[in-house]
């Protein structure tokens, strides 16, 4: 095939084009041709365009300004109140000497514009002499090039921020060996869970323990970002899995990449990566979360793009994209979703210097504080377009549950500064406990949900962290009642034993009824299964803290017993559809949060106190230990830049 040369602008013809080997000679050949071709078409027209607009353009010294936008450059300082003078910039209002040097900067001007249009087409023109190869390799080291500055910009350190007092990072081994043995089963537990991911899921959200391979849910959107790595990786540290530790670590460094077409939930991102990161960092002093934590918290920023300022319950990580649950009422947020972000994002400013996070979530905090709520109980659902509560439902357990917790909690963490919320916390309890805390026939105490101007006799196994959290917000309570919280406490914690001791597998279900006869037990066959949530066990293990009660071992015992028996198989740990029954189906899901939470909650409940001790540290809803922020008379923070 003969090659046909192009004659260019400039007469010269162009060498031979090159078309070198292909399965196709023909199409390639032509497409490179008509490519080129289209290419000088494009410049030759553009450089007619520039310079036909240029030379028809009116003569501007007829109107003694040269209006290109060059004013504030030609005429650097007329002052108008002294009638048009000269003042050591240039002469204006048709002085001779004045429009010469207009004349002479049009033409200087010309010439660059000239000379600059010159330059590109030779650089086009050069282009065009190389190969395909070439141009795309050229591109290539270009977008290298922007990508290297993007990972430049991405992992610049963080402004050095005085590190609070981080106390308890030790091995809090118990000198009793019956407890160090069961401590040790925990630890063996843990080992198992992670193995077999590392094996099976490694890089996947989750793993299903039966099929032996990845699992996701749509909380982390469609894309592998390692979340029982980024959750886990805090009890490794805990338990001395340091090998393991230092595996999570390397994938997160090398991996973990938040620039994905994905649409994940804000919540959970928050509470099990931000929070997983930070723990990790504070624990480990490994900057590599820490710049992790911050680039994660970056992209979740776009949700807060309402006309309230209450964020979306998810948000594309690329476009920044936001919308709602489907389900939700009336396209409304979870109150449990924008309410649980608190604790996280006040480090985040911490550790920044940039108050942007502490604003968010303090905006959400007044928005709630000007709002009636009904009976003194803050609805479930928020409308994040109009700033209207969705349906009048109330729970302490799914959809309202770590709202209450993060009140009590940005206290804590605040050095108990922050008073506000501790009063948003009180009042909140003292309407659940007149609302929805009631005994049963048989004198067992729950709390109920609000549903509409009615109380539903059930309680989730969610809602069983309630018997931690009361016991936690004691000290401090309102009328000193930390008699009365501890009570509430244990008497929560008693019921959801029951829950488990009422069951084949001694394993609690998913919700249990205090209705009809129904004394702690899931009536319908939907709310009977068990999913290696941690509530109860979380709950044990605060009491246990505040009271040193035997039982509360013994009771957490006895679930690790139960995990163990009915939800170990060879590929880790499966949720179980039926506690009901004595031969139980699979779920086949091992859920982040068994790693995150529950195994860390039974580990520390056979440890010694001073292995993380509450007066230093606050576990997110999560359990991902973040320490308390010693700040004088702020609830924000040490960081010199704030002040
Ligand atoms: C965890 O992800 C968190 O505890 C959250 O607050 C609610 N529940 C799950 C585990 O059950």
């Amino acid at each position: 095939m003969t090659t046909p040369a192009l004659l260019p602008l400039s007469g010269r013809r162009l060498p031979p084009l090159n078309l070198g080997a292909s399965a196709f000679p023909h199409h390639r050949a032509t497409l490179r041709l008509s490519e080129k071709f289209i290419l000088l078409l494009i410049l030759s027209a553009f450089i007619t365009l520039c310079f036909g607009a240029f030379f028809f353009l009116p003569d501007s010294s007829k109107h003694k300004r040269f209006d290109l936008g060059l004013e504030d450059v030609l005429i650097p300082h007329v002052d108008t109140s002294k009638g048009g003078k000269n003042l050591g910039g240039f002469l204006i209002h048709g002085q001779g000497h004045d429009e010469h040097r207009h004349r002479e900067e049009e033409e200087r001007l010309r010439n660059k514009i000239r000379a600059d249009h010159e330059k590109a087409l030779e650089e086009a023109k050069e282009k065009l002499k190389k190969s395909r190869d070439e141009i795309q390799a050229e591109i290539q080291t270009e977008k290298n090039k922007v990508v290297q500055e993007l990972k430049k910009k991405d992992s610049k350190p963080l402004p050095p921020v005085p590190l609070p007092n981080l106390i308890g990072i030790n091995s809090g081994e118990p000198a009793d060996p019956d407890i160090r043995e069961k401590r040790n089963k925990i630890k063996e537990m843990m080992k198992h869970a992670w193995d077999n991911y590392r094996q099976y899921g490694w890089g996947h959200n989750e793993l299903k323990p039966i099929a032996r391979k990845g699992h996701s849910t749509n909380i982390f959107g469609n894309s592998q970002m390692g979340a029982t790595i980024v959750d886990a990786l805090d009890t490794l540290y805990i338990m001395g899995l340091h090998d393991e530790f230092r595996e999570g670590q390397e994938w997160i460094d090398k991996n973990l990449d938040f620039s994905v077409n994905s649409e994940v939930s804000v919540f959970e991102v928050n509470i099990r990566f931000i929070g997983g990161l930070l723990a990790a960092y504070y624990l480990s002093g490994q900057e590599v979360f820490k710049i992790k934590a911050v680039q994660l918290a970056g992209k979740l920023l776009p949700a807060f793009n309402t006309p309230t300022g209450i964020p979306w319950a998810m948000v594309n990580l690329k476009s920044g994209v936001g919308r709602n649950w489907g389900w939700a009422s009336a396209g409304s947020s979870i109150l449990a979703e924008f309410g649980t972000l608190h604790m996280e994002f006040v480090h985040l400013s911490y550790l920044t210097g940039d108050p942007v996070y502490y604003n968010k979530v303090m905006h959400i905090r007044k928005l709630l504080q000007k709002m009636d709520r009904p009976n003194g109980l803050y609805p479930n659902y928020l409308n994040p377009r109009t700033g209207r509560w969705g349906q009048h439902h109330t729970s302490v357990g799914g959809l309202g549950d770590s709202f209450y917790e993060y009140l009590l909690k940005a206290w804590l963490m605040s050095d108990k500064m922050d008073t506000e919320a501790r009063k948003m916390y009180d009042d909140a309890i003292e309407a659940i406990e007149k609302h929805l805390v009631r005994k049963s026939n048989g004198g067992l105490t729950f709390i109920g949900e609000w549903k509409n101007g009615h109380l539903e006799r059930k309680m989730g196994h969610l809602t069983c962290f309630a018997g931690g959290m009361f016991a936690l917000g004691a000290d401090g309570s309102r009328d000193d009642k930390a008699g009365h919280y501890l009570q509430l406490g244990a008497e929560i914690a008693h019921t959801c034993h029951e829950s488990y001791d009422r069951t084949a597998l001694k394993l609690g279900p998913e919700a249990f009824k205090f209705d009809g006869g129904a004394e702690a037990v899931a009536v319908r066959q939907n709310e009977k299964y068990y999913i290696l949530r941690p509530e109860v066990i979380e709950t044990y293990w605060y009491m246990w803290r505040f009271t040193h009660d035997p039982k509360y071992r013994q009771w957490g015992w006895e679930a690790a017993q139960a995990i163990e028996k009915y939800c170990r198989v060879s590929g880790g740990f499966s949720g179980v559809k039926d506690v009901y029954s004595s031969s139980p189906t699979y779920d086949d899901v091992q859920q982040s949060f068994f790693l995150a939470e529950t195994l860390k909650y039974l580990y520390l409940l056979f440890s010694n106190d001073d292995l993380l001790p509450l007066d230093n540290w606050v576990f997110n809803t999560e359990a991902h230990p973040l320490p308390v922020l010693h700040l004088a008379n702020t609830t924000l923070s040490g960081n010199p830049a704030y002040r």
